[in-house]
């Protein structure tokens, strides 16, 4: 059930055409948290580095939206140190964010993916199933699986991050839950509810 549901998001958001000269892939993580935490640091094009671990510095002066575009400075250590991206697609109820990466100082040509969650449950809890695909010039010099290799890796060490921040704040959002409940019985009024609770973690973790 849970592959067939896999199976058809990838068919209909990460088919990718590559040509002999390029690489594209699929990568799927399951996440323990809830569509709306995750999406919650995804969709914030103008930081990414709020989930990155790369990602030293983003400049962005714009409202984001398809079209906008940021310019990355990344830390030492990688054969790149700077990028420049454009949002290429946004949807904040489907939950796809897509890129395109349009300059910079790194080997990734033509580089586009493709973001995409999807809720589903987890040992009984509300999960996410992350799938992120992309497409990008083989540097030349380089084969085809060194190239998959390499972005495959720098992908997953983004979804790592993204699922430890994500299943992290479900804790936070639950403790200040259960603290805006005791205020509550014991007839203080800090936040009025559970649901105000979680706005106040979220927005806090996401700098909005
Ligand atoms: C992303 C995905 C990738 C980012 C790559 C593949 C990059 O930011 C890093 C190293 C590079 O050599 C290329 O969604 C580039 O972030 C970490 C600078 C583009």
């Amino acid at each position: 059930m849970a592959a067939q549901a896999q199976a058809q998001y990838i068919a209909m958001h990460h088919q990718h055409h590559p040509k002999g000269h390029q690489s594209s892939s699929v990568i799927v993580r399951h996440i323990k948290a809830p569509v709306d935490i995750v999406w919650s640091f995804v969709r914030r094009f103008d930081v990414p580095q709020n989930y990155k671990p790369f990602i030293r510095e983003c400049e962005s002066n714009e409202i984001f939206k398809v079209g906008s575009v940021r310019h990355i400075s990344m830390r030492t250590g990688l054969p790149a140190t700077s990028s420049v991206e454009m949002l290429s697609r946004f949807d904040e109820e489907e939950h796809i964010l897509g890129i395109k990466i349009i300059g910079g100082d790194h080997r990734l040509r033509n580089y586009s993916s493709i973001l995409t969650m999807h809720p589903e449950e987890i040992d009984g809890q509300d999960g996410t199933m992350l799938i992120e695909s992309f497409i990008v010039d083989v540097p030349e010099g380089n084969s085809n699986d060194e190239t998959c290799c390499f972005v495959r890796a720098l992908i997953n060490c983004n979804m790592k991050s993204l699922m430890l921040l994500s299943e992290k704040m479900v804790i936070r959002v639950q403790e200040a839950a259960a603290a805006a409940a005791a205020a509550a019985a014991a007839g203080e009024v800090v936040v009025e509810d559970a649901a105000a609770a979680r706005e106040v973690v979220m927005e806090e973790a996401n700098g909005v």
